[in-house]
C-alpha cells in the first residue's frame, strides 16, 4: 500500500472540469507553508465598495507575479510584488502536476468566520477565455460553494482541506460563480492561493 499517494477526485460537470486533490501537500509541507506566509506576507486590507457604501474586505489580501502587471477585480487594483522561494516552489509543483504555467498569484487570509468570498468569478478579461485557475488551501478547512449561472440544479460544495490543491478548468469561469460563505462557528485562520495566468492585453 502507498501511504502517500495523492487521492485525486475529477467532477465532469455542464461546462466545467474541477480536479481535486485533497493531500497535494503533506502535513508537514502544509504546516510549513502556513506559518511562513501567515508571518511574512505583507497582507493588505482593502475597501470595497457595495452600492456606493465602502466597507472593508472582510478577509485580508497579497498578489504577487512576475511582471509587474496590475490585477484588478471588484474595483480594486492590486500590485504585485515578486514571487517569494516557497511561493515558487509551490507553483512549481502545480505546474508538474497540471501541465499548465502561472505568473501570477492571489493570496487571501480568512481570519475568521466572519471573513468570506461572496458569489463571483474568475472572469477578469486579463485572464483570458476559459482560464485555467489552482487553488491551494493552508489552515482552517472551509465549504467551496459553487453554482452554474443558468442550470438552477447544478450547486455543488467541496470542502477544501489543509494542504489541498483544487483545479478549475473548462469553462468554468464564464458559466459557474464560486464562494466562501461566512459562518457563525468558530474556526481558525485559513490561507488561499489562487495561481492564474494574465496575458499581456
Ligand atoms: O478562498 C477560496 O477558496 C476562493 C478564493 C477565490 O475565489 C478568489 O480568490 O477568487
Amino acid at each position: 500500500m502507498n501511504l502517500f499517494s495523492e487521492e485525486k477526485q475529477i467532477f465532469r460537470l455542464p461546462d466545467a472540469e474541477l480536479i481535486y486533490i485533497s493531500n497535494f501537500f503533506s502535513k508537514v509541507e502544509a504546516d510549513g507553508y502556513f506559518d511562513t506566509l501567515k508571518t511574512t506576507t505583507d497582507w493588505q486590507e482593502d475597501n470595497i465598495k457595495v452600492f456606493g457604501k465602502v466597507y472593508k474586505q472582510p478577509r485580508l489580501t497579497a498578489l504577487f507575479g512576475e511582471n509587474n502587471q496590475p490585477y484588478s477585480y471588484s474595483n480594486i487594483a492590486m500590485y504585485p510584488k515578486p514571487f517569494t522561494k516557497e511561493l515558487n516552489s509551490i507553483k512549481q509543483k502545480i505546474e508538474a502536476i497540471s501541465n499548465e504555467t502561472f505568473n501570477t498569484v492571489l493570496l487571501n487570509l480568512y481570519r475568521n468566520g466572519n471573513d468570506s468570498n461572496g458569489w463571483h468569478a474568475d472572469n477578469e478579461k486579463e485572464l483570458g477565455k476559459h482560464p485555467i485557475i489552482a487553488s491551494v488551501t493552508f489552515g482552517e478547512e472551509r465549504p467551496f460553494h459553487f453554482k452554474h449561472r443558468r442550470l438552477k440544479e447544478e450547486r455543488h460544495k467541496l470542502i477544501l482541506q489543509h494542504g489541498s490543491l483544487l483545479l478549475m478548468k473548462g469553462a468554468m469561469q464564464e458559466h459557474w460563480l464560486h464562494q466562501i460563505a461566512k459562518t457563525k462557528k468558530n474556526i481558525g485562520e485559513r490561507i488561499n492561493l489562487t495561481f492564474r495566468n494574465l496575458v499581456n492585453l
